[in-house]
């Protein structure tokens, strides 16, 4: 270990930080140059990286959960080589188009392994990139050849500690036993406010031993006890390790470190000298050097050679595997492909009264049986929400071959832990909870979203026709909350037909997520006047009922509702069009043509959707759409329906006009 490299290195971070954040007016000194010196320890020392190739499926993974020191992060990632991140990114940081964007952002840099910035996801999620690698390695490691033996880093601040989902994500790693998931807690005991003293005062490290976790505690500013106790972490395999480092946020700015005033606003030129002084930096004239220590640049010089061979040595150990073990090599590459094998659908005939949850259970089943690779689980609904995979072995700390997962009563984790599997590289994941609660998971559902990543949300009892469980498990506003976060695929499948399209258009799908609403309650399959259904329904909706001629009106409904219109079609007498939008954004991308074949321009159009209207005015009059504008009641269904208006009945008064 080269103690002068490394505190040329943590110098040079800190000068990075302060330099970028004082030119762009913006940004967190306080934690990088806090942390700076577990930032020259991890980059210099212990993470197994490549900044020559950063996608090395078998790289340490690090995530800066406390994304707000995202300089941290930048001047790291320069220093180390990863192309994307040159000076002159950093010099624009926070400048739209740098990939030094304000929080760091996946696909940004090489280097940034997932979107932080909402406190406690990055820790939540890198449970899910430690479960990831288990997972790879139980499938493709052989007794004598490990190709996949990585672990997971996280630095993570007081917030990150604070929020209710790094908690939830944490008790299950314990639970989990993931030895190879080492957490850094940069306790600098302040955030925005001021003192952690002010909110926060449990004992963390007891209650990271409650989870099971092994919790070591030293110094930020010794090297030698960085490197013992990553090496204890390293040495537990059977427990993740939170490593509480005491820590001085602002450290090197003289007159404002340990307060919040470092936390997140530029020192100001005053304080910047002052700290570039304290800290020895050679003088220029404006102070915004972007200075960099020539002994830190030589030494992660050095270190590119290093990390090259040590790459290739892998590659060299990954070829002779494959060599060896071709069945497994090919499984690999699928697994690996970002593509869906097809699989033998299930089918329905027409009149079977089957939940769409049902049949999206058998969809699941063969898709599952196709994909391997397939893997994820509910929040302990999993009857309820009918995602059981046959013969799929329940993934634990004993079985880190299993693929189907019990998150536990913990939505947020579980869809933030889904992103990790799916960021990870390898694996295809999906999550299960109601519809209702979705709330609870939405802020990683947002990340997927932003970040890209094709998890598949499995959202169950989708509306009122919940029954008997009444207004808190019946959700109205839900679906038109959904389709406002950009990026997410919405479906509501109409029956058992439709609901397998839907679980493969969203195996198809590989930049977003999706989310499928499907439903308890039993719904008739229905015959599809277009031929091409299938086909079309890839457009976000098609024609089930064709009208005669002009249309008196066209019902636009998604989900059971598309069974309620057609009744509601023939009760009323008139000539109508019956339209099933399985996804309202997906067909409102599509063009005018396409938009006009199944909605016929100048046509009368009614929207049916048990929940909100909100969305649903620019396809139909305000007293043209049949909506739920308030909170269900408990009872049967067909009771709360009726005591609702919400039937074929009132309906078909309303294609009447
Ligand atoms: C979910 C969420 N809530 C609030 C914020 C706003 N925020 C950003 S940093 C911060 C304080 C974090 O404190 P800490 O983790 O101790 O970081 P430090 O001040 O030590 O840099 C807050 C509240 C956020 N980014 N994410
Ligand atoms: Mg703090």
């Amino acid at each position: 270990m080269d103690k002068n490299a490394l505190e040329k290195a943590a110098l040079s971070v800190r000068t990075l930080a302060m330099d970028a954040i004082q030119k762009a007016n913006s940004g967190h000194p306080g934690m990088v140059m806090g942390a700076a010196e577990l930032g020259a320890m991890l980059y210099g020392e212990i993470l197994r990286h490549d900044p020559s190739d950063p996608k090395w499926p078998d790289r340490d993974r690090f995530v800066l959960s406390a994304g707000h020191a995202s300089m941290f992060l930048y001047s790291l990632l320069h220093l180390s080589g990863y192309a994307d991140m040159t000076l002159d990114a950093i010099k624009s940081f926070r400048q739209i188009g740098s990939p030094a964007a304000g929080h760091p952002e996946y696909g940004a840099s090489g280097g940034i392994e997932m979107t932080t910035g909402p406190l406690g996801q990055g820790l939540a999620t890198s449970v899910g990139l430690a479960i990831a690698e288990t997972m790879l390695a139980a499938r493709f490691n052989t007794a004598s050849r490990k190709i996949v033996d990585h672990y997971t880093y996280v630095l993570a601040g007081d917030g990150c500690l604070q929020e209710g989902v790094s908690g939830e994500a944490s008790s299950l790693a314990g639970h989990l036993g993931l030895g190879k998931l080492i957490v850094y807690y940069d306790s600098n005991r302040i955030t925005i406010d001021g003192p952690t003293a002010l909110t926060f005062t449990e004992d963390v490290a007891k209650r990271y031993e409650a989870y099971g976790w092994q919790v070591l505690s030293g110094s930020m500013y010794n090297f030698d006890e960085i490197a013992r106790l990553t090496a204890k972490a390293k040495a537990e395999t059977k427990k993740p390790s939170l490593v509480i480092l005491t820590s001085i946020i602002g450290k090197g700015a003289p007159n404002k470190q340990n307060t919040a005033d470092t936390h997140g606003a530029p020192l100001g030129m005053e304080e910047l000298a002052a700290a570039r002084k304290a800290l020895g930096v050679p003088k220029t004239e404006d102070g915004l050097d972007f200075y960099i220590a020539p002994e830190a640049a030589a030494f992660f010089k050095d270190k590119r050679e290093e990390w090259k061979t040590r790459r290739e040595n892998w590659l060299a150990e990954f070829e002779a595997w494959a060599k060896e073990n071709p069945d497994r090599k090919n499984e690999w590459d699928a697994f690996h492909s970002g593509k869906a094998a097809e699989a033998a659908l299930p089918s329905f005939a027409v009149g079977e009264k089957i939940a769409t949850r049902a049949a999206g259970n058998k969809s699941l089943a063969a898709i599952a049986s196709a994909n391997q690779n397939l893997v994820g689980g509910s929040a302990d609904l999993k009857s309820p929400n009918a995602v059981g995979i046959p013969n799929a072995p329940v993934y634990s700390a004993s079985e880190r071959g299993g693929r189907y997962f019990h998150f536990g009563i913990r939505e947020f984790a579980m869809a933030a832990i889904a992103n990790g599997i799916s960021l990870h590289g390898g694996f295809r994941s999906f999550c299960a909870t109601f519809l209702v609660f979705s709330d609870y998971l939405r802020p990683a559902l947002r990340l997927s979203a932003l970040m890209k990543q094709p998890v598949i949300y499995v959202l169950t009892h989708d509306s009122i026709f919940v029954g008997e469980d009444g207004p808190t498990h019946q959700p109205v506003e839900h679906l038109a909350s959904l389709r406002t976060i950009p990026n997410l695929l919405v479906f509501r499948p109409a029956d058992a037909e439709e609901t397998v399209e839907a679980w493969a258009m969203a195996m198809e799908r590989n930049d977003g997520p999706t989310a499928l609403a499907l439903s308890r309650q039993n719904i008739t399959v229905f015959a599809k006047d277009d031929p091409d259904w299938k086909k079309s329904i890839r457009r976000g909706a098609y024609v089930v009922k064709r009208a005669d001629g002009p249309a008196d009106a066209v019902i636009i409904a998604t989900g059971s509702e598309v069974g309620l219109a057609l009744e509601a079609a023939a009760l009323s007498g008139k000539n109508v069009q019956v339209v099933s939008m399985v996804s309202r954004e997906l067909f409102a991308s599509q063009g005018n043509a396409v938009r006009n074949s199944v909605i016929p321009p100048g046509a009368r159009t009614i929207v049916c959707e048990a929940g909100v209207s909100q969305g649903w005015e620019r396809w139909a009059k305000p007293e043209d759409i049949l909506s739920i504008e308030r909170f269900g009641e408990s009872g049967p269904a067909e009771k709360v329906a009726d005591h609702l208006g919400f039937t074929a009945k009132a309906l078909a008064e309303k294609i009447r006009g």
